[in-house]
């Protein structure tokens, strides 16, 4: 398949070889009440994004491109919770503590599901991580090899915190990130439109940024894609 529009050049898109990657599109960080919320941050600034990543992921169902969903969380007994990060800042509540949506950032609890316009079907992979990163403390690395993944359109929140700690990762594991700017989103729209420059700077450095239409153009044109899941 030819390449993509991109920056800082055109990204050579192999379906058979790339994932959609959605990181951490929960309700725990695009709803009111959740850890987004608790940080202090207006989680309506996140939503913009939902739209593109929903045709982009009905796009990449239809022809049959690996799609794999992240959740960053923590076990009910917080045994995976570095102290750290519980412990950093001043707001509260805090991980692990009751919310409106369950206790925040808790796996099961209503907050941690992905929002429903983004649900995971059945035989989609989920991978749960503890960190910011979706490559630490998780199975992804030996998931996308054994899929044969090389490639991954990367969408998500926030851009600087979770979606660039997984870029800055999968770069030195020697992915090839796609990174989809109408797909990504932060708190603080400045650091979106900054990391994405960092991303693309250096001819590369860490990888193309790209826009979901292109994405969403190619795979229609392409009738018959590759059988997996
Ligand atoms: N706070 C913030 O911007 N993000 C996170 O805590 N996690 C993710 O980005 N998923």
């Amino acid at each position: 398949m030819a390449d993509l529009p991109a920056q800082p050049y055109a990204f050579p898109f192999n379906p058979a070889q790339a994932a959609l990657l959605i990181i951490d599109m929960q309700r725990d960080f695009l709803e009111p009440g959740g850890f987004g919320a608790a940080l202090g941050n207006d989680v309506s600034r996140l939503r913009a994004a939902i739209d593109p990543t929903r045709i982009l992921l009905q796009a990449a169902r239809n022809f049959g491109l690996c799609v794999i969903h992240t959740r960053e969380g923590h076990l009910p007994d917080l045994s995976d919770l570095k102290r750290a990060k519980q412990q950093r800042g001043r707001f509260v509540p805090r991980i692990g503590d009751a919310g409106p949506m369950g206790r925040i950032l808790i796996r099961g609890e209503a907050g941690h599901a992905i929002i429903p316009e983004l649900a995971p079907l059945a035989g989609e992979t989920i991978i749960d991580k503890p960190g910011k990163g979706a490559f630490y403390a998780t199975d992804l690395d030996m998931v996308l090899q054994g899929k044969g993944i090389s490639q991954l359109l990367v969408c998500g929140v926030t851009t600087e915190v979770c979606v660039f700690s997984t870029v800055r990762d999968a770069n030195d594991r020697g992915f090839d990130c796609l990174v989809l700017r109408d797909c990504t989103a932060s708190y603080f729209p400045e650091f979106h439109d900054q990391t994405l420059r960092m991303i693309a700077a250096q001819d590369g450095i860490f990888g193309w940024v790209g826009e979901s239409v292109d994405v969403v153009a190619r795979m229609e044109l392409c009738h018959a894609g590759p059988a997996r899941q």
